[in-house]
């Protein structure tokens, strides 16, 4: 793994990106603790994907580029602007909830404010729709880059294919992402692809596709921050499969005991990328383990803080019922 230094941002940055990292732990931690004492109705976490997403997320300009993410983002959202309190109204189905004002399932993320588009239950579809965004970025002769972001098993819906042929043909400013947990829900890998990785498929679009182990926060921030630059330069789309894990079951509906075994679950939670960013902290000695306790207080007050703020808001009320679904 490449140390935290490696990676050329600051001091300030390398700390700011682990308080990213552990507030969408701590939140998505609140967010199952909502659904098991009946608040709230469903979870979809990210729990294992954390720090990738954080670096993913930290090479793109947020005032303009573009995010089409999938239900497992919320750590990336968090860091392209959303607020804890934003998640936690979308959980609570609040009116003032931005993804939806309520009308959608928790964890669909979207925020007009800032430049992340909602996505369809229906897997995959996100990247078609993020096309659609790319091209406009030409058509308009605007620089803005686009991501978007899916699993291994929905990259295997026609519509991906779909859109990485037209990315490749118009050499569109795309950054397509396959978050790789080796798990469809209780479908593993084996049953789901037979290439060695993902990433090659892009070769058959035209473009570049590379592998990288999600727990290197410093290898993933690098492989986004060269391809954002090449992308904003117009050298066209790229293909990025990070390889995560599922440390949670598939959503708050299931439970992963039925299909993973003990020791499967164990040998992964050894590798949990948080305890190894922590670890990465200490001995690069960017922290030590008081100011990571202290700042985990922290976090924590924030999110009881946003827990009850976001709780507090009134629900959508009846004839509010078509606001927002239908363009005026
Ligand atoms: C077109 C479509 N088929 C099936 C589903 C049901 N479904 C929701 S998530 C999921 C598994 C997705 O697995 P993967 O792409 O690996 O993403 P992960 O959940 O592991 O991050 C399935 C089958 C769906 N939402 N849409
Ligand atoms: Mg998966």
């Amino acid at each position: 793994m490449k140390t935290l230094k490696k990676s050329g941002l600051s001091k300030e940055e390398i700390i700011q990106a682990y308080r990213e990292v552990l507030r969408g732990r701590r939140l998505d931690e609140r967010l199952w603790q909502l659904t098991r004492i009946g608040k709230t109705s469903f979870n979809i976490s990210g729990q294992g994907a954390e720090v990738a997403q954080v670096a993913m997320a930290m090479a793109f300009e947020h005032e303009k580029d573009y995010f089409l993410p999938y239900y497992r983002d919320m750590t990336a959202c968090l860091v392209w602007g959303m607020t804890s309190k934003d998640i936690l109204l979308g959980s609570f189905g609040k009116e003032d909830d931005p993804s939806s004002h309520g009308r959608m399932m928790p964890n669909h993320y979207g925020s007009k404010e800032h430049n992340i588009v909602a996505f369809s239950s229906t897997v995959s579809t996100q990247m078609v729709l993020a096309t659609g965004v790319a091209y406009s970025a030409q058509l308009e002769k605007s620089d803005f880059v686009t991501l978007t972001t899916t699993g291994e098993g929905s990259a295997n819906q026609g519509e991906v294919q779909e859109a990485m042929n037209f990315a490749g043909v118009k050499k569109l400013p795309l950054i397509f992402v396959i978050e790789n947990n080796e798990y469809a829900i209780s479908v593993p890998i084996e049953e789901q692809y037979a290439g060695e990785n993902m990433s090659s498929r892009a070769v058959g679009y035209g473009f570049e596709g590379v592998t990288v182990d999600g727990n290197d926060f410093t290898e993933v921030y690098l492989t986004f921050k060269k391809a954002v630059e090449d992308a904003r330069k117009g050298l066209g789309p790229k293909l990025i499969e990070l390889k995560v894990s599922r440390l949670t079951s598939h959503s708050a509906d299931d439970d992963h005991n039925v299909y993973r075994s003990k020791e499967e679950i164990e040998e992964m939670k050894k590798h949990d990328p948080l305890d190894e960013m922590q670890k990465q902290l200490i001995a690069e000695k960017y922290l030590t383990q008081e100011e990571l306790d202290k700042m985990d207080e922290e976090v924590r007050d924030e999110i009881n803080k946003a827990t009850d703020e976001a709780e507090a808001m009134p629900d959508p009320v009846a004839s509010s019922l078509l606001d927002e679904v239908y363009a005026k």
